[in-house]
């Protein structure tokens, strides 16, 4: 069994936030929790597909993932939720919204320079090209988290290890 929660996934785009949340995501599923990934896949193309990259966009996008992941808490699920997320209030508003221990920030840190090496989809490029506006890190914010529960580097260690570092909060702190 597990104590239900949101793992909240932030960071700037090409950090690997989707990629250690789906390592989490299956390492979990593979000792028997009933867990969910929430990512731009399956919530920016459907439920959210009427939201761009404005400020205003990006608060609706992310208060109505919270109302989403606050769903599955109630169902029980371990949720596991990547997006970049960028401002604090945003993930604080969503913090509030759940009870104490239900939502653990995980501050996937990697510096920008790094993910613009990665630059996976090539928006990087775009975006310093002009050809993509707010982009995040280049001409849109990203605040960073004050106290996440979780600080990962995948600048140093392998996308296992960074899995591994939030399985260990996890089972440290008793949700598994
Ligand atoms: C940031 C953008 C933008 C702009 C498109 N700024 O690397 P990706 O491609 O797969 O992840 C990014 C994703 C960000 O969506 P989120 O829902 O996570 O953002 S937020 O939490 O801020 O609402 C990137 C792509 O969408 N993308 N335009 N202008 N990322």
């Amino acid at each position: 069994g597990h104590r239900p929660a949101v793992l909240w996934f932030t960071g700037l785009s090409g950090s690997g936030k989707s990629t250690v949340a789906n390592a989490v995501d299956k390492m979990l599923h593979d000792i028997g929790c009933k867990t969910y990934l929430l990512d731009g896949d399956n919530v920016r193309h459907g439920l959210n597909g009427d939201l761009g990259f404005s400020d205003e966009d990006r608060v609706e996008n992310i208060r109505r993932i919270g109302e989403v992941s606050k769903l599955f808490v109630d169902a029980g699920q371990l949720v596991s939720t990547a997006f970049i997320s960028p401002f604090l209030a945003d993930r604080e508003q969503v913090r509030s919204q759940l009870k104490s221990g239900e939502f653990i920030e995980v501050f996937i840190d990697t510096p920008i320079e790094i993910c613009e090496l990665r630059d996976p989809k090539g928006l990087y490029k775009k975006a310093r090209a002009g050809e993509i506006k707010n982009f995040t890190g280049i001409d849109s914010a990203y605040e960073l988290p004050v106290s996440p529960e979780v600080h990962v580097k995948t600048a140093e260690q392998s996308v296992e290890a960074c899995a591994k570092q939030v399985i260990d909060y996890l089972k440290s702190h008793a949700y598994i």
